[in-house]
Protein backbone atom coordinates (compact mmCIF):
# COMPACT_ATOMS: atom_id res chain seq x y z
CA UNK A 1 0.00 0.00 0.00
CA UNK A 2 1.71 3.26 -1.24
CA UNK A 3 0.07 6.60 0.57
CA UNK A 4 2.75 9.00 -2.16
CA UNK A 5 1.19 10.45 -5.17
CA UNK A 6 2.99 9.50 -8.34
CA UNK A 7 4.30 12.17 -10.43
CA UNK A 8 1.53 12.68 -12.63
CA UNK A 9 -1.09 12.34 -10.02
CA UNK A 10 0.99 15.14 -8.40
CA UNK A 11 0.74 17.36 -11.61
CA UNK A 12 -2.31 17.22 -12.40
CA UNK A 13 -2.99 17.90 -8.79
CA UNK A 14 -0.59 20.83 -8.60
CA UNK A 15 -2.38 22.33 -11.97
CA UNK A 16 -5.79 22.21 -10.75
CA UNK A 17 -4.86 23.72 -7.65
CA UNK A 18 -3.40 26.53 -9.03
CA UNK A 19 -6.39 26.99 -11.78
CA UNK A 20 -8.86 26.87 -8.72
CA UNK A 21 -7.16 29.47 -6.68
CA UNK A 22 -6.41 31.59 -9.28
CA UNK A 23 -9.31 31.45 -12.05
CA UNK A 24 -12.25 29.54 -9.58
CA UNK A 25 -12.05 30.87 -6.56
CA UNK A 26 -12.18 34.55 -7.14
CA UNK A 27 -15.64 34.58 -8.66
CA UNK A 28 -17.30 31.80 -6.78
CA UNK A 29 -18.75 33.85 -4.80
CA UNK A 30 -20.53 36.25 -7.26
CA UNK A 31 -21.39 33.17 -9.89
CA UNK A 32 -23.36 31.70 -6.95
CA UNK A 33 -25.38 35.00 -6.44
CA UNK A 34 -26.01 35.40 -9.88
CA UNK A 35 -26.40 31.53 -11.27
CA UNK A 36 -24.01 32.40 -13.79
CA UNK A 37 -22.83 29.61 -15.39
CA UNK A 38 -19.12 29.25 -15.38
CA UNK A 39 -18.68 28.65 -19.41
CA UNK A 40 -15.26 30.01 -19.91
CA UNK A 41 -14.46 28.21 -17.21
CA UNK A 42 -14.53 25.12 -18.67
CA UNK A 43 -12.71 26.11 -21.84
CA UNK A 44 -9.84 26.96 -19.54
CA UNK A 45 -10.09 23.88 -17.94
CA UNK A 46 -10.71 22.06 -21.24
CA UNK A 47 -7.21 23.59 -22.01
CA UNK A 48 -5.01 21.91 -18.61
CA UNK A 49 -6.52 18.55 -19.40
CA UNK A 50 -9.13 18.64 -17.06
CA UNK A 51 -12.21 17.83 -19.08
CA UNK A 52 -10.51 14.39 -19.82
CA UNK A 53 -8.61 13.27 -16.98
CA UNK A 54 -9.01 9.69 -17.51
CA UNK A 55 -9.67 9.74 -21.63
CA UNK A 56 -6.33 9.02 -23.49
CA UNK A 57 -4.08 11.86 -24.85
CA UNK A 58 -4.53 11.28 -28.11
CA UNK A 59 -8.48 12.22 -27.51
CA UNK A 60 -7.40 15.41 -26.00
CA UNK A 61 -8.04 14.25 -22.34
CA UNK A 62 -4.94 13.70 -19.58
CA UNK A 63 -4.85 9.98 -20.01
CA UNK A 64 -3.67 10.35 -16.06
CA UNK A 65 -6.29 7.79 -14.17
CA UNK A 66 -9.02 7.98 -11.91
CA UNK A 67 -7.02 8.83 -8.58
CA UNK A 68 -5.30 11.57 -10.66
CA UNK A 69 -9.62 12.88 -11.48
CA UNK A 70 -10.18 12.61 -7.88
CA UNK A 71 -7.56 14.86 -7.00
CA UNK A 72 -8.26 17.28 -9.12
CA UNK A 73 -12.19 17.57 -8.28
CA UNK A 74 -11.22 18.11 -4.89
CA UNK A 75 -9.38 21.29 -5.62
CA UNK A 76 -11.96 22.59 -8.19
CA UNK A 77 -14.41 21.99 -5.32
CA UNK A 78 -12.87 23.15 -2.62
CA UNK A 79 -13.18 26.81 -4.58
CA UNK A 80 -16.82 25.97 -6.45
CA UNK A 81 -18.85 23.21 -5.84
CA UNK A 82 -20.96 24.82 -8.65
CA UNK A 83 -18.17 24.68 -11.06
CA UNK A 84 -16.91 21.27 -9.99
CA UNK A 85 -20.40 19.41 -10.88
CA UNK A 86 -19.98 20.46 -14.63
CA UNK A 87 -16.55 19.40 -15.06
CA UNK A 88 -17.55 15.89 -13.16
CA UNK A 89 -20.45 15.49 -15.46
CA UNK A 90 -18.19 15.82 -18.39
CA UNK A 91 -15.60 14.11 -17.18
CA UNK A 92 -18.01 10.93 -16.82
CA UNK A 93 -19.16 11.28 -20.30
CA UNK A 94 -16.22 11.76 -21.96
CA UNK A 95 -14.89 8.35 -19.99
CA UNK A 96 -18.36 6.96 -21.05
CA UNK A 97 -17.92 7.03 -25.25
CA UNK A 98 -14.31 6.43 -25.06
CA UNK A 99 -14.74 2.89 -23.03
CA UNK A 100 -17.97 2.03 -24.77
CA UNK A 101 -18.07 3.62 -27.84
CA UNK A 102 -17.36 2.95 -31.85
CA UNK A 103 -14.09 4.47 -33.09
CA UNK A 104 -16.08 6.91 -34.89
CA UNK A 105 -17.97 7.94 -32.00
CA UNK A 106 -14.82 8.37 -29.72
CA UNK A 107 -13.49 10.52 -32.27
CA UNK A 108 -16.01 12.10 -33.05
CA UNK A 109 -17.75 13.21 -29.68
CA UNK A 110 -14.74 12.88 -27.16
CA UNK A 111 -12.54 15.15 -28.56
CA UNK A 112 -15.38 17.60 -28.45
CA UNK A 113 -15.93 17.31 -24.88
CA UNK A 114 -12.18 17.49 -23.72
CA UNK A 115 -11.40 20.31 -25.76
CA UNK A 116 -14.03 22.68 -24.51
CA UNK A 117 -15.93 22.89 -28.03
CA UNK A 118 -18.37 21.23 -26.36
CA UNK A 119 -18.72 23.16 -23.22
CA UNK A 120 -19.60 20.42 -21.44
CA UNK A 121 -21.36 16.95 -21.36
CA UNK A 122 -24.68 16.14 -19.87
CA UNK A 123 -25.88 12.60 -18.47
CA UNK A 124 -29.62 12.74 -19.23
CA UNK A 125 -30.66 9.34 -16.88
CA UNK A 126 -33.56 10.80 -14.30
CA UNK A 127 -37.05 11.28 -15.57
CA UNK A 128 -39.87 13.80 -13.41
CA UNK A 129 -41.42 10.60 -11.87
CA UNK A 130 -37.73 8.10 -11.70
CA UNK A 131 -34.41 9.25 -9.76
CA UNK A 132 -33.58 5.91 -7.86
CA UNK A 133 -35.50 3.65 -10.12
CA UNK A 134 -33.44 4.16 -13.21
CA UNK A 135 -35.06 1.39 -14.78
CA UNK A 136 -38.43 2.60 -14.39
CA UNK A 137 -37.10 5.20 -17.25
CA UNK A 138 -40.28 6.30 -19.82
CA UNK A 139 -38.29 7.94 -22.69
CA UNK A 140 -38.63 6.06 -26.14
CA UNK A 141 -36.31 5.53 -28.66
CA UNK A 142 -37.89 4.03 -32.13
CA UNK A 143 -35.42 2.78 -34.72
CA UNK A 144 -36.66 4.92 -38.45
CA UNK A 145 -35.01 4.17 -41.44
CA UNK A 146 -31.23 5.50 -40.59
CA UNK A 147 -32.42 7.38 -37.07
CA UNK A 148 -33.63 6.69 -33.82
CA UNK A 149 -36.65 8.95 -33.08
CA UNK A 150 -36.66 9.80 -29.23
CA UNK A 151 -39.67 11.08 -27.63
CA UNK A 152 -39.92 12.35 -23.55
CA UNK A 153 -38.37 13.91 -20.65
CA UNK A 154 -35.15 14.32 -18.49
CA UNK A 155 -35.07 15.97 -15.41
CA UNK A 156 -32.07 17.59 -12.86
CA UNK A 157 -30.03 17.48 -16.14
CA UNK A 158 -26.48 19.24 -15.15
CA UNK A 159 -25.35 21.85 -18.00
CA UNK A 160 -28.40 20.79 -20.07
CA UNK A 161 -28.95 24.14 -21.68
CA UNK A 162 -25.33 24.66 -22.50
CA UNK A 163 -24.11 20.89 -23.36
CA UNK A 164 -22.68 19.91 -26.33
CA UNK A 165 -22.73 16.29 -25.77
CA UNK A 166 -25.71 14.49 -24.31
CA UNK A 167 -25.63 10.85 -23.38
CA UNK A 168 -29.37 9.84 -23.05
CA UNK A 169 -30.84 6.75 -21.98
CA UNK A 170 -34.42 5.69 -23.91
CA UNK A 171 -36.56 3.21 -23.81
CA UNK A 172 -35.91 0.67 -27.13
CA UNK A 173 -38.34 -2.15 -25.33
CA UNK A 174 -40.70 -2.74 -23.06
CA UNK A 175 -38.61 -5.12 -21.04
CA UNK A 176 -37.43 -3.35 -17.64
CA UNK A 177 -33.72 -2.84 -18.00
CA UNK A 178 -33.19 -4.89 -20.79
CA UNK A 179 -35.06 -2.20 -22.72
CA UNK A 180 -32.97 0.50 -22.33
CA UNK A 181 -30.63 1.96 -24.49
CA UNK A 182 -28.12 4.49 -24.36
CA UNK A 183 -27.80 7.62 -27.07
CA UNK A 184 -25.59 10.68 -27.70
CA UNK A 185 -27.37 13.76 -28.76
CA UNK A 186 -26.22 16.81 -29.87
CA UNK A 187 -26.91 19.78 -28.11
CA UNK A 188 -29.17 22.26 -30.07
CA UNK A 189 -30.41 19.35 -32.33
CA UNK A 190 -34.27 19.26 -33.80
CA UNK A 191 -36.52 18.33 -31.60
CA UNK A 192 -34.68 18.56 -28.10
CA UNK A 193 -36.17 21.58 -25.87
CA UNK A 194 -34.44 22.80 -22.97
CA UNK A 195 -37.13 23.29 -20.27
CA UNK A 196 -37.43 25.31 -16.78
CA UNK A 197 -34.41 26.41 -15.27
CA UNK A 198 -34.28 25.35 -11.97
CA UNK A 199 -33.64 27.73 -9.10
CA UNK A 200 -31.64 25.57 -6.63
CA UNK A 201 -30.65 25.80 -2.75
CA UNK A 202 -26.92 25.16 -3.51
CA UNK A 203 -24.84 24.93 -6.63
CA UNK A 204 -26.41 27.85 -8.17
CA UNK A 205 -23.60 28.42 -10.79
CA UNK A 206 -24.49 25.10 -12.09
CA UNK A 207 -27.23 24.99 -14.83
CA UNK A 208 -29.84 22.09 -13.70
CA UNK A 209 -32.89 22.43 -16.83
CA UNK A 210 -35.56 19.34 -18.01
CA UNK A 211 -34.63 18.61 -21.16
CA UNK A 212 -37.97 17.24 -23.36
CA UNK A 213 -37.20 15.18 -26.53
CA UNK A 214 -40.27 16.01 -29.45
CA UNK A 215 -39.61 13.71 -32.28
CA UNK A 216 -36.03 14.35 -31.82
CA UNK A 217 -33.93 12.55 -34.31
CA UNK A 218 -30.55 11.15 -33.90
CA UNK A 219 -28.25 9.01 -36.44
CA UNK A 220 -28.40 5.35 -35.92
CA UNK A 221 -24.61 5.46 -35.97
CA UNK A 222 -25.28 7.77 -32.33
CA UNK A 223 -26.43 4.18 -30.48
CA UNK A 224 -23.78 3.76 -27.44
CA UNK A 225 -23.03 0.48 -26.68
CA UNK A 226 -25.70 -2.19 -27.85
CA UNK A 227 -29.20 -1.96 -27.94
CA UNK A 228 -30.78 -3.08 -24.52
CA UNK A 229 -26.91 -2.46 -22.43
CA UNK A 230 -28.02 0.95 -21.64
CA UNK A 231 -29.08 0.13 -17.78
CA UNK A 232 -25.54 -1.53 -17.45
CA UNK A 233 -23.94 1.59 -18.90
CA UNK A 234 -25.89 3.46 -16.72
CA UNK A 235 -24.53 1.48 -13.27
CA UNK A 236 -20.76 1.56 -14.83
CA UNK A 237 -20.50 5.21 -15.44
CA UNK A 238 -22.65 6.07 -12.09
CA UNK A 239 -20.23 4.16 -9.88
CA UNK A 240 -17.37 6.18 -11.58
CA UNK A 241 -19.49 9.25 -10.67
CA UNK A 242 -19.49 8.46 -7.61
CA UNK A 243 -16.12 8.75 -6.56
CA UNK A 244 -16.44 12.23 -8.70
CA UNK A 245 -19.16 12.99 -6.33
CA UNK A 246 -17.08 11.43 -2.59
CA UNK A 247 -14.08 14.27 -3.83
CA UNK A 248 -16.36 16.94 -4.72
CA UNK A 249 -17.50 16.32 -0.85
CA UNK A 250 -14.36 16.22 0.62
CA UNK A 251 -13.35 19.57 -1.34
CA UNK A 252 -16.36 21.43 -0.19
CA UNK A 253 -15.46 19.77 3.32
CA UNK A 254 -11.71 20.74 3.29
CA UNK A 255 -12.88 24.73 2.52
CA UNK A 256 -15.29 24.53 5.29
CA UNK A 257 -12.54 23.29 7.34
CA UNK A 258 -10.07 25.98 6.95
CA UNK A 259 -12.59 29.22 7.02
CA UNK A 260 -13.81 27.25 10.64
CA UNK A 261 -9.90 27.09 11.94
CA UNK A 262 -9.24 31.00 10.45
CA UNK A 263 -12.44 32.24 12.21
CA UNK A 264 -11.92 30.44 15.39
CA UNK A 265 -8.27 32.00 15.56
CA UNK A 266 -9.28 35.23 14.82
CA UNK A 267 -12.77 35.82 16.47
CA UNK A 268 -12.62 36.48 20.08
CA UNK A 269 -14.75 35.75 23.15
CA UNK A 270 -14.71 35.56 26.88
CA UNK A 271 -11.08 37.40 26.15
CA UNK A 272 -9.75 34.70 24.25
CA UNK A 273 -10.05 33.40 20.45
CA UNK A 274 -12.91 30.99 20.27
CA UNK A 275 -9.93 28.38 18.98
CA UNK A 276 -8.62 28.32 22.55
CA UNK A 277 -11.43 26.41 23.48
CA UNK A 278 -11.63 22.58 23.79
CA UNK A 279 -15.42 22.44 22.86
CA UNK A 280 -14.54 23.99 19.81
CA UNK A 281 -11.23 22.28 18.72
CA UNK A 282 -12.60 19.17 19.13
CA UNK A 283 -15.30 20.12 16.59
CA UNK A 284 -12.68 21.05 14.72
CA UNK A 285 -10.39 18.05 15.37
CA UNK A 286 -13.83 15.70 14.36
CA UNK A 287 -14.09 17.32 11.39
CA UNK A 288 -10.38 17.10 10.38
CA UNK A 289 -10.20 13.46 11.25
CA UNK A 290 -13.74 12.20 8.94
CA UNK A 291 -12.51 14.25 5.97
CA UNK A 292 -8.88 12.49 6.26
CA UNK A 293 -11.49 9.12 6.35
CA UNK A 294 -13.79 10.59 3.46
CA UNK A 295 -10.26 10.89 1.30
CA UNK A 296 -9.04 7.79 1.95
CA UNK A 297 -11.87 6.03 1.22
CA UNK A 298 -12.52 8.15 -1.85
CA UNK A 299 -9.32 7.15 -3.36
CA UNK A 300 -9.56 3.69 -2.12
CA UNK A 301 -12.51 2.97 -5.12
CA UNK A 302 -10.68 5.46 -7.28
CA UNK A 303 -7.29 3.01 -7.07
CA UNK A 304 -9.76 0.18 -7.84
CA UNK A 305 -11.28 1.94 -10.72
CA UNK A 306 -7.74 2.19 -11.69
CA UNK A 307 -6.66 -1.15 -11.20
CA UNK A 308 -9.77 -2.71 -13.54
CA UNK A 309 -11.29 -4.38 -10.36
CA UNK A 310 -15.07 -4.32 -9.03
CA UNK A 311 -15.43 -1.19 -7.53
CA UNK A 312 -19.12 -0.67 -7.33
CA UNK A 313 -19.06 -1.19 -3.49
CA UNK A 314 -16.19 0.65 -2.59
CA UNK A 315 -17.57 3.80 -4.88
CA UNK A 316 -21.14 3.56 -3.05
CA UNK A 317 -18.80 4.05 0.36
CA UNK A 318 -16.70 6.40 -0.55
CA UNK A 319 -20.20 8.25 -1.79
CA UNK A 320 -22.24 7.95 0.85
CA UNK A 321 -20.01 8.26 3.45
CA UNK A 322 -18.22 11.60 1.78
CA UNK A 323 -21.66 13.41 1.18
CA UNK A 324 -22.73 12.12 4.91
CA UNK A 325 -19.61 13.53 6.62
CA UNK A 326 -19.70 16.96 4.17
CA UNK A 327 -22.85 18.21 5.59
CA UNK A 328 -21.74 17.24 9.05
CA UNK A 329 -18.39 19.61 8.60
CA UNK A 330 -20.45 22.36 7.10
CA UNK A 331 -23.10 22.19 9.57
CA UNK A 332 -20.12 22.38 12.08
CA UNK A 333 -18.82 25.12 10.42
CA UNK A 334 -21.51 27.39 9.98
CA UNK A 335 -22.05 26.64 13.87
CA UNK A 336 -18.32 27.67 14.30
CA UNK A 337 -18.87 31.13 12.84
CA UNK A 338 -22.21 32.10 15.10
CA UNK A 339 -24.80 34.38 13.06
CA UNK A 340 -21.20 34.99 10.70
CA UNK A 341 -21.92 31.52 9.14
CA UNK A 342 -25.88 32.81 8.37
CA UNK A 343 -24.67 35.62 5.93
CA UNK A 344 -23.20 35.23 2.69
CA UNK A 345 -20.54 37.31 4.12
CA UNK A 346 -18.94 34.01 4.72
CA UNK A 347 -18.60 31.55 2.75
CA UNK A 348 -19.51 28.71 5.12
CA UNK A 349 -23.08 28.78 4.24
CA UNK A 350 -22.43 28.34 0.52
CA UNK A 351 -20.57 25.16 1.02
CA UNK A 352 -23.45 23.82 3.67
CA UNK A 353 -25.82 25.04 0.46
CA UNK A 354 -23.55 23.25 -1.85
CA UNK A 355 -23.13 19.95 0.56
CA UNK A 356 -26.93 19.21 0.58
CA UNK A 357 -27.75 17.77 -2.82
CA UNK A 358 -24.17 15.83 -2.51
CA UNK A 359 -26.47 12.73 -0.37
CA UNK A 360 -29.13 13.44 -3.02
CA UNK A 361 -27.63 13.27 -6.54
CA UNK A 362 -25.38 10.50 -8.28
CA UNK A 363 -27.87 8.01 -6.20
CA UNK A 364 -29.14 8.52 -2.81
CA UNK A 365 -27.31 7.68 0.17
CA UNK A 366 -30.15 4.71 0.28
CA UNK A 367 -29.27 4.06 -2.65
CA UNK A 368 -25.74 3.60 -1.72
CA UNK A 369 -26.75 1.58 1.00
CA UNK A 370 -29.02 -0.98 -0.91
CA UNK A 371 -25.61 -1.08 -3.32
CA UNK A 372 -23.39 -2.14 -0.43
CA UNK A 373 -26.26 -4.52 1.47
CA UNK A 374 -26.77 -6.32 -1.94
CA UNK A 375 -22.90 -7.10 -1.65
CA UNK A 376 -22.69 -8.01 1.35
CA UNK A 377 -25.55 -10.24 1.06
CA UNK A 378 -23.24 -11.95 -1.97
CA UNK A 379 -20.64 -12.52 0.57
CA UNK A 380 -18.29 -9.97 -0.14
CA UNK A 381 -15.97 -9.23 2.82
CA UNK A 382 -17.68 -6.77 5.29
N1 LIG B 1 -22.18 -2.36 -12.97
C1 LIG B 1 -22.55 -3.17 -14.00
N2 LIG B 1 -23.78 -3.72 -14.08
C2 LIG B 1 -24.64 -3.47 -13.09
C3 LIG B 1 -24.32 -2.65 -12.00
C4 LIG B 1 -23.01 -2.08 -11.96
N3 LIG B 1 -22.65 -1.30 -10.95
N4 LIG B 1 -25.39 -2.56 -11.17
C5 LIG B 1 -26.35 -3.32 -11.72
N5 LIG B 1 -25.89 -3.87 -12.88
C6 LIG B 1 -26.61 -4.79 -13.76
C7 LIG B 1 -27.01 -6.02 -12.98
O1 LIG B 1 -25.99 -6.98 -13.00
C8 LIG B 1 -28.24 -6.47 -13.73
O2 LIG B 1 -27.85 -7.19 -14.87
P1 LIG B 1 -28.61 -8.56 -15.28
O3 LIG B 1 -30.05 -8.16 -15.42
O4 LIG B 1 -27.95 -8.97 -16.55
O5 LIG B 1 -28.40 -9.50 -14.14
C9 LIG B 1 -28.88 -5.18 -14.19
O6 LIG B 1 -27.84 -4.20 -14.19
C10 LIG B 1 -30.00 -4.73 -13.30
O7 LIG B 1 -29.48 -4.57 -12.00
P2 LIG B 1 -30.41 -4.53 -10.71
O8 LIG B 1 -31.36 -5.68 -10.74
O9 LIG B 1 -29.53 -4.37 -9.53
O10 LIG B 1 -31.27 -3.19 -10.96
P3 LIG B 1 -32.30 -2.44 -10.06
O11 LIG B 1 -33.38 -1.94 -10.93
O12 LIG B 1 -32.67 -3.28 -8.88
O13 LIG B 1 -31.49 -1.14 -9.61
C11 LIG B 1 -30.22 0.31 -8.19
C12 LIG B 1 -30.60 -1.11 -8.61
C13 LIG B 1 -31.22 0.93 -7.22
C14 LIG B 1 -28.88 0.13 -7.50
C15 LIG B 1 -30.06 1.21 -9.44
O14 LIG B 1 -31.30 1.45 -10.07
C16 LIG B 1 -29.46 2.56 -9.12
O15 LIG B 1 -28.24 2.69 -8.94
N6 LIG B 1 -30.31 3.59 -9.02
C17 LIG B 1 -29.85 4.93 -8.79
C18 LIG B 1 -29.70 5.64 -10.06
C19 LIG B 1 -29.04 6.95 -9.85
O16 LIG B 1 -27.94 7.02 -9.30
N7 LIG B 1 -29.70 8.01 -10.30
C20 LIG B 1 -29.15 9.31 -10.26
C21 LIG B 1 -28.96 9.71 -11.68
S1 LIG B 1 -27.70 10.81 -11.97
S2 LIG B 1 -28.12 12.42 -10.97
Amino acid sequence: MDFELDETQRLIRDTARKFARERVAPGARARDRDEKFPADLYREMAALGLLGVTVPVELGGSGAGTVSYSLAMMEVAKVCASTSVGMAVTNMCGELIYRFGTDAQRQTFVPRLTSGQAVAGAFALSEPHCGSDAAALRTTAVERGDRWVLNGTKQWITSGAYAGVIVVWARTAPAANKGISCFIVEGGSKGLHVGRHEDKMGLRASNTVALTFEDCEVPVDNLLGKEGDGFKLAMIALDGGRIGIGSQACGVARAALEAAIAYAKERTAFGHPIGDFQALRFFLANMATEISAAELMTWRAAAKKEAGVPFSREASMAKVFCSEMSNRVCDKAVQIHGGYGYIDEFPVERYLRDARVQTIYEGTSEVQRVVIARELFKGARP
